[in-house]
């Protein structure tokens, strides 16, 4: 087992959804836009903890745990590049307060169980593209996909054989929505 993993805890995209999200993009977007995120790997990261020991894991895990929070509905109605960041996103106009909640308590966790954050404000987003080109012509507004968050995961990001591999590492339940 590695000393550390790099982990992050995030909502996973429903696998029709990502379907739907890879299609429409590629209808949408010039071929020379970016570095595509492949379907299984599109999230939105609701923590970045960096590289976490084990014993570290459990701890933010347990914390993790004892989370209680109700569910919302996600809707991606949004789109934007960001040129400093160089990636290009989905995310919701309207942010639901449970998602604001919810990443603000595992943030909170993780900067006080020592891990490295980056002080920058939350901005829900799906990465759609990274390394993009300097100037990305972003669809019409009109697009929309919404689902229920009924659980939120511990992600392991891995490197292997030149790409990026996000693992599953363990679910947690929200409650019923308010
Ligand atoms: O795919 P998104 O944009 O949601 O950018 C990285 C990615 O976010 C972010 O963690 C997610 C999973 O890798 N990330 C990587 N390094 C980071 C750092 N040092 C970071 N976020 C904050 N600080």
């Amino acid at each position: 087992m590695p000393a550390t993993r790099r982990l992050f805890f995030a909502i996973d995209v429903p696998e029709n959804i990502q379907q739907q999200l890879v299609d429409w993009r590629a209808l949408h977007f010039a071929a020379d836009t970016g570095r595509p995120v492949t379907a299984a790997n599109l999230h939105m990261t609701l923590a970045f903890l960096g590289e976490v020991s084990a014993q570290k894991q459990q701890a933010l895990s347990a914390l993790a745990e004892r989370i209680q929070q109700p569910g919302f509905t996600l809707t991606l109605d949004d789109a934007g590049h960001w040129p400093r960041s160089r990636v290009v996103w989905l995310g919701p106009k309207s942010t639901p307060r449970g998602l604001l909640q919810l990443a603000s308590m595992l943030r909170s966790q993780a900067a006080r169980s020592g891990c490295a954050q980056i002080p920058q404000p939350f901005h829900p987003h799906i990465t759609l593209y990274r390394q993009t080109c300097h100037s990305v012509r972003l669809p019409p507004p009109g697009f929309r996909w919404q689902w229920q968050v009924n659980e939120f995961v511990l992600y392991e990001s891995l490197f292997e054989r030149g790409r990026t591999r996000y693992r599953p590492l363990a679910r947690w339940p929200l409650g019923q929505s308010s």
